[in-house]
């Protein structure tokens, strides 16, 4: 009895989300609202879309936002008015998406979140989020920090990705997270670097300059490699030795920390995939051609690596992920 009811309901659900059981999955025309290009995981990210949007036959809609909420708003009103047969979606910040999601879903298109989460009372205005766990990879982050100093004291500067996104209050969770039990680790400074190496440098040499030329940090905890190559420029040219005499932990695994650590200045990242489309796409390739709704969440992987981890091989093996 449960079963039918639990069918019945999935299959009003995918009606009123405008599934059609004949449609043909191949030559769906999708609009992607991308964030912009801040770091070298997005560009990545965006590479692998258009890939993958390519080998299944997707007329991709793309648009670039700039990093401005406002963008992203305007073009999904823009794919809504085209008619498009679904919207994928990498929300800068988890809020303000109410009242256009709900437009999307009035005309029956259904929208995929990619890489970021957002922040709604209401229900079913997205069909499947793709991301990482967030607070994990904080965790990872903290977990390896704890370890990696023992007892020894350790004042730790944090550079935080853009303001009110999910990553950055969800790795920021998971970090503080797990270095609370430590009582030897402490954050002295935390700032926003907005997930950019330009950024991250700047906020990085304000940390240097107030920290006594940065003879009191330990170590740099980034929500972003891109922030920590930054941060790594600045501390370099502050005559300070990343990886040696201030360890560095960030998130992405890009190839250049592999570099980085290749070149004894950075120690270790924790890996977030590019492919976030794949997944989205088969997503609502079930969805539009037999109504399947997809699970709420589809959580993508997240490793460690260290500089004991051949950091030059890795670096090669990006080239096949679309870096
Ligand atoms: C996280 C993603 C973040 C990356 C950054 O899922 O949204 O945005 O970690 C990017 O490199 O700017």
């Amino acid at each position: 009895m449960k079963t039918t009811l639990s069918l019945l309901a999935a299959t009003a659900l995918a009606f009123c989300w405008g599934a059609n059981t004949t449609y043909a999955a191949d030559h769906m025309t999708v609009g992607f609202s991308q964030i912009g290009s801040e770091s070298g995981w997005r560009a990545a990210e965006t590479t692998v879309t258009k890939r993958e949007a390519e080998k299944r036959h997707i007329n991709l809609k793309f648009s670039d936002a700039q990093q401005k909420q406002e963008n992203q708003i305007r073009a999904i009103r823009s794919f809504i008015a085209q008619g498009v047969d679904a919207i994928l979606v990498a929300p800068v910040v988890e809020t303000g998406w109410d009242a256009v999601l709900q437009e999307a879903k009035d005309a029956k298109i259904p929208v995929v979140l990619l890489d970021r989460n957002i922040r709604t009372e209401k229900k079913d205005l997205y069909l499947t989020a793709v991301t990482s766990d967030q607070v994990h990879e904080g965790k990872v982050a903290g977990d390896w920090l704890v370890k990696a100093v023992g007892s020894k004291a350790c004042n730790v500067v944090e550079l935080q990705g853009t303001t009110g996104s999910s990553p950055a209050i969800n790795r920021k969770k998971g970090f503080d997270e797990a270095i609370s039990a430590a009582k030897n680790i402490k954050i002295i400074r935390s700032q926003t670097g907005d997930f950019t190496r330009a950024k991250g440098k700047e906020v990085m040499e304000s940390f240097i300059k107030a920290e006594n030329g940065g003879k009191g940090i330990c170590a740099v905890y980034a929500h972003n490699d891109d922030m920590m190559i930054g941060a790594i420029q600045a501390m370099k040219e502050a005559g300070l030795k990343p990886g040696k005499d201030i360890l560095t932990i960030s998130i992405d695994a890009v190839p250049d920390i592999f570099k980085a650590m290749a070149a004894g200045e950075a120690n270790a990242t924790v890996e977030l995939t590019p492919d976030m489309a794949g997944p989205a796409f088969d997503a609502l390739a079930a969805y539009k051609a037999k109504g399947t709704m997809p699970k709420p969440w589809i959580q993508t992987e997240s490793k460690l690596y260290t500089a004991k981890d051949d950091p030059m091989k890795v670096y090669e093996s990006k080239k096949d992920l679309g870096y």
